[in-house]
């Protein structure tokens, strides 16, 4: 892996060595990828490294991916309980930041994470990653998920300092029997948990997919992870509610522009009438670019004073700068995210249709 340095791994493995108590931490409404990457770190610092580590969120996660959590980890989520999670923050001597491209990300932890003297490391996959603000910075675009850029981190560690480990077969076989007595094997619970992230980040292999990717879930099948089983869990545990309430959107509520664009709004009325909870429209923004002529799909969620903004696009349409140039967002290049604040962008939340199709006949013209 090219983006991966012998001598950042050198320093990472001394950092590691020399802490006591990291902290680990994703972006704000964390998605499978924050999760599964910031579960599989911290397994990995419990049980490999033996640290007393916790795991920081600024929002609990959505009830469907509570599954990704593992029991054995303290987590930390700011809004339940503010002072905890600051006070956490601010005993750390190590910080990881996973799959955002800086503290900002993290809006309610940026202040605290900002003012921490910790050495900090960066691992993400996104577009500019905030360098200056970390240490050490594992970050690359090309790759398909936070998760998959640890990956390939914790199997260059598992390989020790340069020249220990045996030629010809990596000494982090992930084998489940049988590892290299000079590596560690990885065990099944971070493997299972890197998968996952994986899986959701990529949208079960339909996006972002490198060879890589794919040599990852090779090796993790091959080592034992259960991959129907993670599948069970990602896409076939939800609510009657949220598939009636898909049903509704895509029907009701989805408008086609003659640009080649689509957008749905939820709004908060619609979300008190199917009940919705948190992260159930995961997914609901890919369906419109099924159809042939979409290049664009946006889709508008109502939240206390803004909505949230998830925009995907077709290769040649950029999700990123649109995100970027109309809801103070950014993301990948196909699939990106922001926001659009009611009162400032616009005067009132039934404002918004007439925001997103201005933005857009001006992004696409
Ligand atoms: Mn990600």
């Amino acid at each position: 892996m090219d983006f991966i340095r012998n001598e950042d791994i050198r320093l990472l493995q001394q950092w590691i060595r020399e802490c006591k108590h990291p902290v680990v931490v994703g972006h704000t409404h964390p998605d499978g990828d924050a999760l599964g990457a910031t579960a599989a770190l911290c397994l990995y610092l419990k049980n490999l490294a033996g640290k007393d580590v916790a795991c920081a969120f600024s929002d609990n996660p959505p009830e469907n991916l509570l599954f990704i959590l593992p029991e054995e980890i303290p987590y930390c989520f700011h809004n339940r309980d503010a002072a905890a999670t600051e006070r956490r923050i601010r005993e750390a001597d190590l910080v990881f930041l996973l799959d955002c491209n800086a503290f900002h990300r993290t809006e309610s932890l940026e202040e605290p994470l900002k003012a921490s003297p910790a050495r900090k490391v960066l691992i993400d996959h996104h577009l500019n990653p905030d360098r200056d603000s970390f240490g050490l910075s594992f970050s690359t675009p090309h790759i398909s998920s936070a998760s998959e850029v640890l990956y390939w981190i914790l199997k260059a560690l598992g390989q020790g300092p340069e020249g220990e480990a045996p030629k010809g077969a990596s000494a982090f076989s992930l084998a489940t029997a049988g590892a290299s007595p000079s590596g560690q094997a990885l065990p099944n619970d971070i493997g299972s948990a890197l998968l996952t992230g994986m899986t959701t980040d990529t949208n079960n292999f339909a996006n972002s997919v490198f060879p890589s990717t794919f040599r990852m879930a090779s090796e993790l099948m091959a080592a034992g992870v259960d991959r129907d089983a993670i599948l069970q869990q990602i896409y076939n545990c939800y609510r009657e509610n949220r598939v009636r309430l898909m049903g509704y959107m895509q029907s009701e509520r989805m408008v086609l522009l003659p640009e080649g664009a689509a957008y749905m709004v939820l709004t908060r009325e619609i979300q008190q009438r199917y009940d919705m909870h948190e992260g159930e429209t995961e997914g609901l923004v890919n369906v419109p670019l099924t159809i042939g002529k979409v290049r664009l799909s946006l889709f508008l969620k109502e939240d206390k004073g803004h909505f949230r903004v998830s925009i995907r696009s077709k290769k040649g349409t950029s999700a990123q700068q649109l995100a970027m140039q109309y809801f103070h967002g950014g993301g990948h290049e196909n699939a990106a995210g922001g926001k659009l604040f009611i009162g400032e962008d616009i005067p009132c939340a039934d404002d918004a249709p007439a925001y997103i199709e201005k933005a857009v006949k001006a992004f696409l013209a």
